[in-house]
């Protein structure tokens, strides 16, 4: 899953992706390295990001996802807005993809089951940097696995077809760089609740916490580490900025054989 953020901040390439023309060659781009969706995001959650309406976001994205679809590229929608995630179907998009996983905006589990769409539930605490951020777990494995199960089920209860359900573990949100590695660690876990799993560690700054002194570590080869774990692991998405690498990473876990 190629990321497409058309924000101003994201913590990565905030801005990069404004204008729409080079947004779709970017998106196009992921495709074409080997991406077989494209998450397309317009609001940031970094800590401290401006919170932004659906009409908002709406018009940061709405162009993309529309023309993206009528290519006929899967897309997924990055948002926590129902108003988006609505217009987003309506317009062709394939999966919501709410890192919230439905508890941000109280409208959404009813807005994804009338989607029709499959859906990305994420584990949530909170926004990063409000008062519900929270990374008290007594095991973070164990806990997160089972308030991701309670989110499922608030979905589930809202009408969303289970069989079109992922489960995201959400890296970096509501988790010390530690608590994301235990994440990572135990990925096979997260497999075994029985839903497809999304994994989203991409260039995100826990990925530092084992660099260690090799001065080669950085964070996308760190993300293609993970990817290849992941895939081996049974994991069935991937969010990531470099395609090109994890696509090579999910090959060479596939075949077992390095490739160039
Ligand atoms: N992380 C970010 C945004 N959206 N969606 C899912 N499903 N999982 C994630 O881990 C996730 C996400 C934040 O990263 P960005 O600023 O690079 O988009």
């Amino acid at each position: 899953m190629g990321i497409l953020n058309v924000t101003p901040d994201s913590f990565s390439d905030g801005g990069l992706w404004s204008d729409p023309a080079r947004a779709l060659d970017h998106a196009r781009s992921m495709v074409a390295d080997g991406a077989d969706l494209v998450d397309v995001g317009g609001e940031s959650t970094r800590p401290g990001s401006a919170r932004i309406t659906a009409e908002e976001e709406w018009s940061r994205i709405g162009e993309a996802v529309e023309a993206l679809a009528a290519e006929g590229i899967l897309v997924s929608v990055d948002t926590v807005h129902a108003g988006t995630a609505r217009r987003a179907a309506e317009v062709g998009a394939a999966l919501v993809n709410d890192v919230s996983g439905g508890r941000a905006d109280p409208g959404m589990p009813a807005a994804m089951a009338a989607s029709g769409c499959a859906c990305i539930i994420q584990h949530w605490r909170g926004f990063p940097g409000s008062p519900q951020e929270d990374f008290a777990y007594a095991d973070v494995v164990a806990d997160v696995c089972a308030e991701l199960l309670a989110q499922v089920d608030s979905v589930v209860a809202a009408g969303v077809d289970p069989a079109r359900i992922a489960v995201d573990p959400g890296l970096g949100f509501s988790l010390l760089h530690d608590q994301s590695w235990a994440l990572v660690d135990s990925v096979e876990s997260l497999v075994g609740l029985g839903y497809p799993v999304v994994v989203g560690a991409s260039r995100k700054r826990f990925l530092a916490l084992r660099g260690g002194d090799d001065p080669g570590w950085d964070r996308d080869r760190a993300t293609a580490e993970i990817t290849r774990r992941a895939a081996r692991a049974g994991v069935w998405a991937v969010r990531v900025h470099d395609v090109a690498g994890s696509a090579r990473a999910v090959r060479e876990a596939a075949t077992g054989k390095e490739q160039a």
